[in-house]
């Protein structure tokens, strides 16, 4: 079996690359280990970019997110119950979707099978070969048959544990939080229009949503925490604590149907490139979700990849492959520093030196209240989280 680029990993970024080169007459293969109804149901990102609604809107596969979705024009910063507005759309003429990953998957998986895509599920023992030659291979079973995929390139889309990174020489890059995340999903109507991050003495809150009836809250907790200790009234209790304002907020409860916890970490993985293979999404870098940012940017990362296959594709140059990397980790970087310094903003730190402890917490503190004061630091914020413009050097546009 031959095709011209064999994607491995059928997440938002797998499934977009192959989807945008389709619309470029370029052939690909999807093999995806897991079964279409588990990645379809798999609960993570909630938060769309700016970009990431246009790029969605201007590919054929933004009417559900535009019909569904919850546009949202900022979010409010709460520092020990005093709230602050950030307001997106007043500061850069940009706002958000909220619309959960598990939805961006089913539409692009919807549209790849209806334009005839070749999206293999249940895939196993997929393995690469010879990605430094010009004849790259995968060997994989599917469906009890061994089979072999040859391409003219390969995208290991396929995640942060997937195995494509393995193949790429180069340096790990990476910081640990001493912290995690317990994200639930309730049945229970949003108790706020806009999305709140709490930095409280017990720790970080966030509260957001999927739709007018389920709401989607985290809390800060430890790495090892055990989820038979968070009974739902614990949960439910500690929120309202540490989401509690001064604005009258009143946090609705309701059944919680899915509990998780996320232990969180930066990541980056240099290059992006060895031969043949190019890695994109959280193969390549992974970042704590304070930012809501993981998603788009790998879907930031298709958008060049999917350029730079179309160059070599429609004329043979492979400029676009070559930069790739340069260009891609631009954005990553951005992007890693903003997710890393809205998570050090806003977390609680349990240091080992009191003294350093309390310093950190001072200046964390100062940190947040010129964030929600000046003008400028507010507008650093928000450029970053409804996403950096593409037209400005970030992507081939
Ligand atoms: P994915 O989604 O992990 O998809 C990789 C796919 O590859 C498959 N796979 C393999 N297939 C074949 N062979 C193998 N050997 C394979 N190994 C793995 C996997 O089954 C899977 O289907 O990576 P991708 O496409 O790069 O997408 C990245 C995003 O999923 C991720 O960055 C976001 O979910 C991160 N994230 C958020 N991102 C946002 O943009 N906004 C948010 O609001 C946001 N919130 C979050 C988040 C992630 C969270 N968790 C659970 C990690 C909130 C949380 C709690
Ligand atoms: C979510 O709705 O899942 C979400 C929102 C904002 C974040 C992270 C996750 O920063």
């Amino acid at each position: 079996m031959r095709t011209q680029v064999a994607i491995i990993g059928a997440g938002p970024a797998g499934l977009l690359l192959s989807h945008l080169l389709s619309l470029q007459g370029i052939d690909s293969v999807v093999l995806e280990a897991r079964d279409r109804a588990y990645i379809e149901k798999r609960v993570r990102a909630g938060v769309l970019e700016h970009g990431t609604m246009e790029l969605l809107r201007e590919t054929g596969v933004g009417a559900r997110m535009d019909a569904e979705g919850l546009p949202h024009d900022g979010i409010y910063l709460r520092l020990d119950g005093e709230s602050h507005h950030v307001d997106f759309a007043e500061l850069t003429g940009r706002s958000i979707k909220v619309y959960g990953q598990q939805e961006v998957v089913k539409d692009l998986v919807a549209r790849r099978l209806a334009d005839g895509g070749d999206v293999r599920f249940e895939c196993s023992e997929v393995a690469l070969h010879e990605v430094t030659s010009d004849r790259p291979r995968i060997s994989f079973v599917h469906n009890g048959q061994s089979e072999t995929l040859e391409a003219d390139w390969i995208a290991g889309c396929d995640g942060f544990h997937g195995i494509s990174r393995s193949h790429v020489p180069g340096e790990d890059l990476q910081r640990l939080y001493p912290f995690a995340w317990l994200g639930i999903l309730a049945h229970a109507a949003p108790s706020s229009e806009e999305l709140i991050y709490a930095k409280h003495a017990h720790g970080f809150a966030l509260h957001s949503m999927r739709s007018p009836t389920v709401t989607r809250n985290y809390l800060q907790v430890h790495t090892d925490e055990d989820l038979a200790e968070w009974p739902d009234e614990r949960i439910w209790s500690e929120l309202s604590t540490r989401l509690a304002g001064d604005d009258g907020f009143h946090l609705t409860t309701g059944e919680i149907f899915d509990k998780s916890v996320t232990p969180m970490r930066s990541f980056v993985h240099e290059p992006m490139r060895s031969g043949r293979l190019l890695l994109a999404g959280d193969a390549a870098h992974i970042v704590p979700p304070t930012g809501a940012k993981g998603m788009n940017l790998a879907i930031a990362d298709v958008r060049v990849l999917s350029h730079a296959l179309g160059q070599w594709a429609a004329t043979g140059a492979t400029e676009g492959l070559d930069a790739y990397t340069e260009t891609a980790l631009a954005r990553v970087w951005r992007v890693t520093h903003f997710s890393w310094w809205m998570t050090s903003m806003l977390h609680r730190f349990d240091g080992y030196d009191p003294a350093s402890t309390r310093f950190d917490e001072r200046v964390q503190l100062s940190q947040l209240r010129y964030t929600v004061s000046s003008r400028a630091a507010m507008t650093t914020l928000a450029e970053n989280y409804v996403g950096m413009p593409f037209d400005t050097g970030w992507c081939y546009s």
